[in-house]
């Protein structure tokens, strides 16, 4: 792998592909599924499913080119022992992280909901990170991941815009990594705050860092 420039917000990237990673945030069932967390929170669910088809992609074409690969899951050990009382208080019992629902203990570990969604499934030796919070950084090796294999740069994908995604966006600028977000292959339960997300990312000549969508990546790939 080489440089790649990829046309992109608010201006192209040129990145060196073997200092780049590909993230794959969240693509769990609690989020994307009728009847998890995402829906229990009056959220439409089928927002988020545009995403499948680019990420498919993506990740193919990852994979050819021999790029690491992580794919992240929020959620809680069964005794929810890393989930800060204010993630479980701020909403009324029986809508919580931890009460049963329909794909099991909402947002627990080893429940059917926590699980990622057969479509964008990891495959043997890619890295899947179970982390508590929503950036994907907080309480997980992956600044330390990165390091190690001398990466600098993130594809972000995944789910939603404008909470995980967002939030990883944002501190991994803080610790020193580059990000280019891939517009329809991250999506929120409200596509405004998509829009504003992915807006603020690029503001002021790319403050958190850029946009650009699959297309413009897969085409500088070939
Ligand atoms: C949320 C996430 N929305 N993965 N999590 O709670 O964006």
């Amino acid at each position: 792998m080489t440089e790649l420039t990829i046309p992109a917000r608010p201006h192209a990237v040129i990145w060196e592909m073997n200092e780049t990673a590909l993230i794959v945030i969240d693509m769990q069932k609690d989020f994307l599924y009728p009847d998890g967390y995402g829906a229990l929170l009056g959220n439409d669910t089928g927002l988020l499913l545009r995403t499948v088809a680019p990420i498919q992609a993506v990740l193919a074409a990852a994979r050819k080119q021999g790029m690491t690969i992580i794919h992240t899951r929020e959620g809680h050990p069964a005794d929810l022992s890393d989930c800060p009382p204010t993630k479980l208080t701020r909403w009324p019992a029986g809508n919580r992280i931890g009460d049963p629902g329909p794909m099991g203990r909402i947002l627990v570990q080893g429940e059917p909901g926590h699980g990622i969604i057969d479509e964008v499934a990891p495959l043997p030796g890619e890295i899947v990170l179970d982390k508590p919070g929503k950036n994907s950084f907080y309480r997980t090796p992956l600044d330390e991941l990165l390091r190690e294999q001398g990466i600098v740069n993130l594809i972000v994908t995944g789910v939603t815009t404008d909470v995980c995604c967002f939030a990883t966006v944002i501190a991994a600028n803080d610790r020193g990594f580059n990000a280019l977000v891939l517009d329809d292959c991250v999506a929120s339960y409200s596509p405004d705050r998509h829009t504003a997300a992915l807006e603020t990312i690029v503001a002021q000549g790319g403050i958190f860092g850029w946009v650009s969508d699959s297309t413009a990546l897969l085409d500088g790939w070939k």
